[in-house]
């Protein structure tokens, strides 16, 4: 091949925006090394800190960053940064999403994606800093999205439907998850009538479908992260949406089984680490 004949290509990039727990591997911590195997360049903005995240811990150390994500965002726009795609996750506040939302338009490349996972709740429960702002916040930013990742306590939030604590509020049907105006909708922690677990995929146009998997015993923080980044590291690769859906049940099903041979708490999360080397060769053949 001559010199001239040599085309570099262009790397794509990816811009996570979530909170980072230092202990309990979730946001951050899970959702950076499986985004950086979909082989796009990783940026990350944090909204906050804690010292470990909130479900388990006891009093954590927190720190908002609102007026840090202005300055880097600020920076990003002198330097004329801009990402092949945005994925928002954990804001621990309307004003963050708001200072996203107007960001936007300078963070995304023409045709870059948005991602967003909101996290507000989980199995009929409220988290404790979830206002009406803050739902309202992310409801704004769904219509924007290209693909959203609510489970069904966050769902019922966005949709505007009760939930009881301790309850999975029931699953809404595939109209009311179009009308969040999402291109496509993620339902996690989905039960199958056989007693699997899984998601509902509900693209704006097309067929929904849902994919199972056994279900293990136990709740983990950052599963949800972890899912969702599955899903996009394997968009981002070019996977079609039911085979990201697949990929991402099958490394969390890793995941819960390593998990399980370990002694260690819930509340440290799942052993994710075990199933990455897995989720590398199934990337690697798409
Ligand atoms: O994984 C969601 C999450 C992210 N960040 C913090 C959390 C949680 C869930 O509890 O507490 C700080």
């Amino acid at each position: 091949m001559t010199q001239e004949a040599f085309q570099k290509q262009r790397q794509k990039s990816i811009l996570a925006v979530m909170d980072i727990s230092g202990v309990g591997r979730c946001s951050a911590l899970a959702v950076v090394p499986v985004l950086s195997l979909s082989g796009c360049s990783c940026a990350f903005l944090p909204t906050a800190y804690f010292s470990t995240h909130t479900g388990g811990f006891g009093a954590v150390h927190r720190l908002d960053m609102k007026a840090d994500m202005e300055q880097a965002i600020a920076h990003y726009k002198r330097l004329g940064l801009r990402f092949d795609a945005v994925y928002i996750g954990y804001a621990a506040s309307e004003d963050h999403l708001r200072v996203l939302e107007e960001a936007l338009s300078d963070l995304l490349l023409p045709d870059g994606k948005l991602y967003l996972d909101p996290v507000m709740g989980d199995h009929g429960r409220r988290y404790a800093f979830c206002g009406e702002g803050l739902i309202e916040g992310y409801r704004r930013l769904c219509k924007k999205a290209d693909v959203i990742f609510p489970n069904q306590t966050e769902a019922a939030l966005l949709l505007g439907n009760p939930i009881s604590e301790s309850t999975e509020p029931a699953v809404p049907d595939a109209h009311s998850l179009r009308g969040l105006g999402a291109g496509k909708v993620v339902l996690t922690g989905v039960s199958s009538p056989e007693g699997e677990i899984g998601v509902l995929a509900v693209p704006l146009t097309g067929e929904a479908f849902s994919v199972f998997r056994p279900k293990h015993p136990g709740s983990f923080p950052g599963t949800g992260d972890l899912f969702a980044a599955c899903v996009i590291a394997s968009l981002m690769k070019g996977a079609r949406f039911t085979t990201a859906c697949e990929i991402a049940c099958d490394f969390l099903d890793i995941s819960l089984r390593a998990t399980a041979a370990f002694d260690s708490e819930p509340r440290f999360g799942l052993a994710f680490e075990k199933a990455l080397p897995g989720l590398c060769a199934a990337l690697g053949q798409l």
